[in-house]
């Protein structure tokens, strides 16, 4: 039963309560089991993937198996239906334009005397994509993760996915990689994959950049491989934030509202109101959308731990109420979402109006599914070209250019106590002066 408060700091220490909901005591003894298993997949290689994946998956590989082959690849196009391949191509041509649009550009500026200033960006060597199996192996994960790294030209991208029953993965997964252009996929996940692609094993290469959202377990390996890879964000369970005026749809709504839940047990859904009677539609809404929803038991856990809906007397308020939670999506159910943007400050992505449902940017829309959780849209971003890219600072300068801050540099470094700093100019603007004193 999803609860309704009105009481302003009641809501506030509610939703301080739901942003925190991943921090729990059981962390920190998962955390030594996640770097037993980066231990040892870093010594042992290969051989402690098989240990692990016979441990946690149940399934027995030998190690030409950790690859997916070729043939595995071709006979996935014939498992699924032709109607999910047009989707997949249809998501995939709309995520590839939107994200080609948004490559960093290098660029160099032409200064005063000759000097010359810039940034050229340039794509990391190698990649690693991280697809969760069971509940999660979705093709638009693939594709999310995938499509951006193509973009930005990454020479060699390796997926890593856990076994399924009978060394399976799912045929969805493998033709969204194809169709994206990956066809190195690697049949290990958990902690143990995270490890082979920051450390590299006999078979798996070490990659520059870990993306792609996973467990607990995936989650915290990230976080300590971080520093010897670079890493996308920390994912925690998803959330949506829908602000909602008298003018909303209890029925949309209440949807929107479960296909956050419908995700994880774990997973937050808020609606803020300015309207106490579309609240109490909301709610019988949600009860009525349960009743033979496939998911049930999953999504009625969300719901009743982390459902929540707050009345307010304004959209102002609403909006502020927001910014401190920073959602990863919000939803803007009002008559005038353009108006109200104004007053978002902090959020992954914003949906505006009655018919953007938050599925439609989780599967093709164009921006990325993979967004800040749990608090971090207030300083972080979407995924994108840019994760897989970094950039180089460029600087000239001429003899005139030079000289003329030869003597602030001198400065600065006499002030350091670094000589040869100051040498390093002063050779080059005032070499005989060097001369005569040596
Ligand atoms: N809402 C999820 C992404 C997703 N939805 C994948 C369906 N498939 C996290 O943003
Ligand atoms: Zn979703």
């Amino acid at each position: 039963m999803l609860r309704i408060i009105t009481q302003r700091t009641e809501a506030r220490t509610e939703l301080r309560r739901i942003c925190d909901r991943t921090h729990d005591d059981q962390v920190f003894h998962k955390e030594a089991t996640v770097r037993e298993v980066l231990q040892a997949v870093k010594r042992q290689g290969d051989r402690a993937l098989l240990h692990y994946t016979a441990e946690f998956d149940q399934q027995e590989l030998k190690p030409e198996e950790l690859r997916v082959s070729g043939s595995e690849l071709d006979a996935a196009y014939q498992q699924v239906s032709k109607e999910l391949l047009d989707a997949i191509r249809l998501a995939h041509k709309q995520i590839e334009a939107f994200h080609r649009q948004r490559v960093p550009k290098s660029w160099v500026q032409f200064g005063e005397d000759d000097v010359v200033l810039g940034k050229r960006y340039t794509p990391v060597d190698r990649a690693g994509l991280y697809v969760p199996g069971g509940r999660g192996a979705y093709p638009s994960t693939v594709l999310m993760n995938a499509v951006p790294a193509m973009v930005a030209q990454v020479p060699r991208i390796a997926i890593v996915t856990p076994p399924g029953p009978e060394k399976t993965v799912n045929p969805a997964v493998l033709v969204a990689a194809q169709e994206a252009g990956v066809q190195e996929i690697y049949r290990v996940g958990g902690a143990q994959a995270i490890a082979a692609l920051a450390f590299g094993t006999e078979t798996i290469p070490k990659v520059d950049v870990i993306t792609g959202p996973g467990n607990i377990y995936v989650t915290l390996a990230k976080k300590l491989v971080y520093g010897t890879v670079g890493i996308d964000s920390l994912a925690g369970p998803s959330e949506v934030l829908v602000i909602a005026d008298e003018t909303a749809n209890p029925v949309f709504i209440a949807a929107d509202l479960l296909a956050q839940a419908e995700h994880d047990p774990m997973a937050a859904a808020i609606l803020i109101t300015t309207d106490s009677s579309l609240a109490l539609k909301v709610v019988a809404e949600v009860e009525q959308q349960l009743i033979d929803h496939p998911r049930r038991t999953l999504t009625e856990k969300a719901i009743a731990h982390y459902g929540l809906i707050i009345v307010v007397d304004s959209l102002e308020t609403a909006a502020e109420l927001s910014n401190e939670f920073a959602p990863e999506h919000l939803e803007l159910e009002v008559e005038d979402p353009w108006a109200l943007i104004d007053h978002i400050r902090h959020a992954g992505a914003i949906f505006l109006g009655s018919s953007t449902p938050e599925a439609v940017g989780d599967y093709l829309a164009g921006p990325n599914h993979t967004l800040p959780t749990s608090g971090s849209a207030r300083y972080a971003s979407p995924l994108g070209v840019e994760t897989f890219m970094k950039h180089s600072s460029l600087i000239q300068y001429s003899p005139t250019a030079l000289q003329k801050v030869s003597e602030a540099v001198d400065v600065l470094a006499t002030a350091e106590g670094l000589s040869s700093h100051a040498d390093s100019v002063r050779l080059r603007t005032k070499p005989k002066q060097i001369d005569s004193e040596s």
